[in-house]
């Protein structure tokens, strides 16, 4: 019998939206469990188990201090019977045997390995590991054709693992707001995703571009390049989707050659024969993801707010916009589905005024 008098109670909101959760997380094997549990699922094709689990994951990080037992989980939302099981093997046993079972897992240590390379997903790789690809050597003795993105990410594979600091992103800022600035002046280039977040390191560094024009000159600095025209087009009669043609939003999710910091102040050129065949112990440059998404000015706020994450916080804004307020929001546009029409924003506090939401600032956005 418990007095439920002494029951520390924790008290949070359902939807992520509605909590500040900042980087001060005080549950880290809890959320750490449970996010190899996410991505295990997401890897797998189970989205919504890993839906579950990520949102699991956000109440805990969202907790002011350490849980130290089961009891003070009661009436937190997003706990399912799954999740709490993990939760209470790992606080009454020291660790959870699922997590545990799945780190040892072939599937799960392949799936890591193979989707680890810049544009192979979890359906490719499903399918090397079905034809007997576990790693990378199998991959590369396989004769399985890779497309350019995959080439490229095989290439420069031990770069990309390797996280971006602070550092790199602002020495790559400055790069990129040079180079856009000379082709467009006026373009205002501003750090997004984790980085804006208040991450010191990331798995790649995210700029948002806002300018009308399209023109990216970049081509010194950039290993390799996919650009995606926006296909976004505002349409008089229904919530923003895609259209067929033309605005001038896009992205470009790209490899970036960044010099060594000793090196940076000299100017990058083309890749040269002796950059190619570089030994890593003597590296004077180093491979990093870099995501460019361009955004007219229009659709500027939204496209901040969209592309600041954490990726659940932009799930659960978009699911609280739909279910809560009958808005249907993206990276574009905010459509309110009862007076049928758009909503104008010039910055993110609109947004949440639009909402009915309070401000939440990029640093208490780490859900
Ligand atoms: P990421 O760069 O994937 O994540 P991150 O910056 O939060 O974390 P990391 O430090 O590991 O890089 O995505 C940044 C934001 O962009 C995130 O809010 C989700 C959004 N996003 C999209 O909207 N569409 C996409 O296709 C991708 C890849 C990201
Ligand atoms: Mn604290
Ligand atoms: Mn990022
Ligand atoms: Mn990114």
């Amino acid at each position: 019998q418990i007095d439920e008098a002494e029951v520390v109670a924790f008290s949070v909101p359902s939807y992520a939206c509605l909590r500040r959760t900042t980087l001060d997380n005080h549950n880290p094997v809890l959320t750490d469990a449970l996010s190899l549990l996410a991505e295990n699922a997401e890897l797998s094709d189970e989205d919504g188990r890993g839906v579950a689990f990520r949102r699991a994951a956000a109440v805990l990080k969202a907790l002011p201090e350490p849980v130290t037992g089961v009891t003070q989980l009661r009436g937190l939302p997003c706990l399912g019977g799954h999740s709490l099981r993990v939760i209470r093997d790992i606080l009454e046993n020291g660790a959870s045997s699922e997590v545990e079972f799945t780190k040892q897992s072939e599937r799960f240590k392949a799936l890591k390995v193979l989707t680890d390379i810049f544009g192979v997903g979890a359906k490719t790789a499903e399918r090397w590991i079905r034809d007997g690809i576990h790693s990378l050597h199998q991959l590369q003795e396989s004769g399985q054709t890779l497309n350019r993105a995959q080439q490229a990410g095989l290439e420069h594979y031990d770069d990309l693992k390797q996280p971006v600091t602070k550092a790199e992103a602002d020495a790559i800022g400055e790069i990129v707001e040079e180079a856009v600035v000379s082709v467009l002046p006026g373009a205002q280039i501003t750090l997004i995703g984790g980085f804006r977040r208040g991450k010191l390191t990331g798995h790649d560094v995210d700029f948002l571009i806002t300018h009308p024009e399209e023109v990216l000159s970049l081509q010194g600095f950039l290993l390799y390049q996919k650009t995606t025209r926006n296909s976004y087009l505002e349409a008089k009669d229904g919530p923003a989707r895609p259209a067929s043609n033309m605005d001038r939003f896009e992205r470009c999710f790209s490899i970036f050659k960044l010099a060594d910091a000793e090196k940076r102040g000299t100017k990058q050129t083309e890749n040269t024969p002796e950059d190619t065949c570089r030994l890593a112990a003597h590296s004077r440059w180093r491979a990093v993801r870099v995501d460019l998404v361009v955004s007219p000015i229009s659709q500027f706020a939204f496209a901040l707010l969209g592309w600041t994450g954490s990726k659940l916080f932009e799930r659960e804004l978009r699911r609280w916009a739909g279910h809560e307020k009958a808005m249907s929001l993206s990276s574009h546009a905010l459509y309110d589905n009862k007076q049928g029409r758009y909503l104008k924003a010039t910055s993110e506090e609109e947004i949440f005024t639009y909402l009915g939401l309070e401000y939440i600032p990029p640093s208490e956005r780490n859900a």
